[in-house]
């Protein structure tokens, strides 16, 4: 594979985002937008080998993620892992929650195995969090962000908006599904937007030195 990533330096900004879900990748994007950097996702790299999520959890595949991308590509690299834990079904779908209903499960098989297995649940029983972990890898640095929202699981789908489990995602205080939300109010106040508010003061730091976080990574 052919890169254009030979200087010392970064000098334009680019930042990885490691995943292949369009939707998160969108969403990042948006909420890293005041930074002024070059955002790439893996679908920029489709030579790339697929990450196998094998962590016990969000924290270890976060971490994993951007680390083998960064020392592929030698860029650095965030990486998102999210899981939607369940509280009436012990934290579940947790880190399982892209394959729930199975390795090829879309977001609405999702969304329905979870109805499954919550019917008959009572309203005040179905709380629910997202919790969003976001890893930074660079030359010589992991950093992780968290970033929790609470809500609770609704009996049928709403919204159009959003992707994955959110129109199932009932967020109290706005009196709205996340799928019925404007993408902008969920980009304000989501796990992920926590996460990557946190994130933003080590971007920051990171673009704003020398060496702009590259190592010798293979594709150099
Ligand atoms: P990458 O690993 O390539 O980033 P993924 O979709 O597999 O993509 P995750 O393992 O982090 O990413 O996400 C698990 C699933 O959780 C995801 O497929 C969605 O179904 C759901 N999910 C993640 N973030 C969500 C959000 O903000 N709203 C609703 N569902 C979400």
């Amino acid at each position: 594979m052919g890169c254009s990533f030979r200087s010392a330096t970064n000098p334009k900004k680019q930042l990885i985002i490691a995943t292949r879900n369009p939707d998160k990748f969108r969403e990042i994007r948006a909420v890293l937008s005041d930074l002024k950097l070059e955002f790439l996702s893996l679908i920029d790299f489709p030579d790339l080998p697929e990450i196998e999520e094998d962590g016990q959890t969000i924290e270890e595949n976060a971490i994993k993620k951007a680390t083998e991308i960064h020392n592929h590509t030698g860029l650095p690299c965030l990486a998102d892992d999210t899981g939607l834990e369940v509280d009436s079904l012990g934290g579940a779908p947790g880190v399982y929650s892209s394959r729930y209903a199975g390795e090829t499960a879309t977001y609405a098989d999702n969304c329905r195995k979870l109805l499954e297995e919550m019917e008959g649940i009572p309203y005040p029983q179905r709380t629910a969090h997202f919790r969003c972990v976001m890893a930074l890898v660079t030359k010589n640095k992991v950093i992780t962000t968290e970033g929790v929202c609470e809500g609770y699981i609704l009996t049928q789908m709403r919204g159009q908006n959003g992707f994955g489990y959110d129109p199932l995602f009932w967020v109290e205080p706005y009196g709205k599904t996340f799928a019925e939300m404007e993408p902008e109010l969920k980009n304000r106040i989501s796990h992920r937007a926590i996460a990557l508010n946190k994130m933003k003061p080590h971007l920051l730091n990171l673009f704003s030195t020398e060496d702009f976080g590259l190592c010798s990574g293979k594709f150099k």
